[in-house]
């Protein structure tokens, strides 16, 4: 008997079906960042990347241009079972002679994205890019009490709802854009709720634009504090829950901006219990860094069996979003996918009736040890065979240097 068949064997005993287990992953959309390849910089403008967030390291071989990017993310691709949605930020632009600020983006801009996206057959996600552009004056954006600022970033976010429509009529598939702005203070502000009323009035006018919903899923995402703002965050958690229940929209959630002792996966089940969608962010917070490299920790795991648990596989927009310079950008992009992939397989090999009747009967003793035999279940042959049915090769570490060696270096 095979390993697999071995494996499978023993999920069965514990009350797993593991070829419902794969078949299931294999539908799952996962989108992945494309700002991993050349530490959030975009093509747009000149300016550094700003924002409260920030790359640490310069490993060697950054894409420096839309070709490269394209090109380092095929690689990833190639390395990353399952499908895949390419997700964009607005500074990433494609501009063949003439320039366009961010208040004056239009679809042709992104045309070469969607070309690629058409070729692979992906979707497209979105993010306007509301940091790293001299518009952003004393870090407020939407929030600024400059009129003629706040001006330019709703037209900002107005451009990108136009964009995000050609994503979708392209690609056939939705296109979820996430609003996310750094605004906020580094020390005590005097006044919290007019930023917080300007941020309101902005989103409204954005809104109001009349995009279509059908295909436009936009979503606001919350953050506990910023690198250099740190006393205030406009479009903090309880303001963007809010304004998503306001609206109507879609609240995405980031598990790299919350209180460190706090979990995005106990919020999942609260969450799709009164929106019909959530999105997420998913990366790893460590200390004052929101934006490590996924990894197949706990938490990713415990998230991962929440969405499965709530049946929430068609209803939570996946996302990555990190950024690490200090190694290869493109095996990051690879251990972040696949271990977002590992996760979700390892939640759908749990036999989740048969906890869930434990819990409701009381029976928590029977409950811990079945929880506990799972975690030396034989998921890795699992895995394998996963990976095998996908056609990916199970070990990429060689691959990625090798790309290293004859591409990389030579930038
Ligand atoms: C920043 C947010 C945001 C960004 C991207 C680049 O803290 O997580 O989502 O990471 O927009
Ligand atoms: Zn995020």
């Amino acid at each position: 008997m095979s390993r697999f068949e071995e494996a499978k064997k023993k999920y069965a005993a514990l009350g797993a079906d593991a070829e419902a287990a794969i078949k299931t992953l294999q539908n799952v959309t996962v989108s992945m960042h494309c700002w991993q390849g050349d530490d959030v910089v975009g093509f747009d403008t000149a300016d550094s990347l700003s924002g409260g967030i920030q790359t640490t390291g310069n490993y060697l071989g950054k894409a420096r241009n839309p070709e490269e990017l394209m090109q380092d993310m095929d690689l990833a691709f190639r390395l990353i079972p399952g499908k895949k949605k390419l997700n964009l930020h607005a500074c990433y632009a494609v501009f063949e002679g003439e320039r366009a600020d961010r208040d004056a983006l239009r679809p042709h801009h992104f045309k070469a994205w969607v070309d690629f996206a058409k070729e692979r057959g992906m979707g497209i996600d979105f993010n306007p890019t509301f940091f790293s552009h001299p518009m952003v004056k004393d870090n407020l954006t939407l929030s600024s009490p400059d009129e003629q600022v706040r001006k330019f970033w709703i037209n900002h976010g107005i451009c990108c709802l136009k964009i995000a429509e050609y994503f979708a009529a392209e690609t056939g598939m939705p296109s979820v854009v996430n609003i996310w702005i750094p605004d906020g203070y580094k020390d005590i502000p005097a006044d919290r709720l007019g930023p917080r009323q300007r941020f309101r009035q902005s989103l409204d006018e954005i809104l109001a634009c009349g995009y279509d919903k059908s295909k436009v899923f936009v979503c606001l995402e919350s953050k506990v504090f910023g690198i250099g703002l740190e006393s205030y965050t406009v479009g903090s958690s309880e303001f963007c829950m809010n304004y998503v229940n306001e609206s109507g929209i879609m609240p995405l959630m980031d598990n790299g901006h919350y209180h460190p002792t706090e979990v995005v996966s106990d919020k999942i089940s609260s969450m799709l219990l009164f929106h019909p969608h959530l999105a997420l962010h998913i990366t790893r917070g460590v200390r004052w860094d929101s934006d490590h490299v996924v990894i197949l920790d706990d938490e990713l795991k415990e998230m991962a069996k929440e969405i499965v648990r709530c049946d929430g596989l068609d209803k939570v927009f996946l996302a990555t979003d990190y950024f690490d310079a200090s190694i290869n950008r493109i095996s990051a992009w690879v251990t972040g996918m696949r271990s977002v992939q590992k996760a979700l397989l390892s939640a759908l090999l749990e036999p989740n009736a048969k906890m869930k009747a434990l819990q409701e009967e009381g029976r928590m003793t029977e409950l811990m040890v079945c929880q506990e035999e799972l975690k030396t279940a034989p998921f890795g042959d699992i895995w394998e065979e996963y990976l095998r049915r996908e056609g990916v090769e199970e070990s990429y570490i060689e691959t990625i240097l090798d790309y290293e060696k004859k591409v990389l270096v030579n930038r």
